[in-house]
């Protein structure tokens, strides 16, 4: 199964995201729904590799992580292949990351050491993107580039997995582990 672990969004923050999508009128937009902060991309892993690592994951210690988006870039400055605005490197985010690392270690999963460089993908370019629309995206950088959004508390870590398609990846989720007390919880 195609995995990855991610932090999602509060549902605020991705009504503000998809505002800024609607101001873009080239490439595959990330549906609202599917926005996300990916701490770990897993790859295909065996189900008992994923059930061991939901154990893991399950003692995830609540703790409060605050994101700060800030700031639109592109990957790809000859051809841009997507879209993304930056979350800041915070510490309580790095140490969440790092935690996440050790669960996948723990679960008997092995990746490959990558740089963690906090983002949240908002749109996805084909190849051969034409002049008018490098333009668009252009001036969109030039009009939305410094944009910030207000910050938020980040309310849980999610298992999910990840469906390749023709028009693109569809993201299910597996299981969720809370950062924060669950409503009704003292
Ligand atoms: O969160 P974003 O959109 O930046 O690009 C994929 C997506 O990242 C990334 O994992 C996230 C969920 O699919 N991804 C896909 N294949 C990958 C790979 N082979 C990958 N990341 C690293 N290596």
């Amino acid at each position: 199964m195609r995995t990855f672990i991610a932090l999602d969004l509060p549902e605020e923050t991705r009504e503000q995201l998809s505002d800024l999508q609607g101001l873009l009128r080239v490439g595959r937009h990330v549906p609202e729904e599917n926005l996300h902060l990916t701490l770990s991309f897993l790859g295909e892993q065996p189900l008992p590799a994923l059930e061991a690592l939901h154990e893991v994951l399950c003692d995830l210690p609540p703790r409060e992580v605050v994101l700060r988006l800030s700031g639109l870039d592109i990957l790809g400055s000859r051809q841009p292949k997507l879209l993304f605005i930056r979350a800041e490197r915070s510490g309580p985010l790095a140490a969440l990351r790092r935690e996440v690392l050790t669960a996948v270690r723990l679960a008997g999963i092995e990746l490959p050491r990558t740089r963690f460089r906090p983002h949240v993908t908002l749109a996805r370019f084909s190849r051969d993107m034409e002049e008018r629309d490098a333009a668009h995206l252009g001036r969109f950088l030039q009009t939305h580039g410094d944009r910030a959004l207000p910050e938020v508390v980040a309310e849980q870590v999610t298992l999910y997995q990840s469906v390749l398609r023709e028009d693109g990846a569809r993201y299910d989720p597996l299981a969720s582990y809370p950062l924060v007390p669950m409503a009704g919880e003292t």
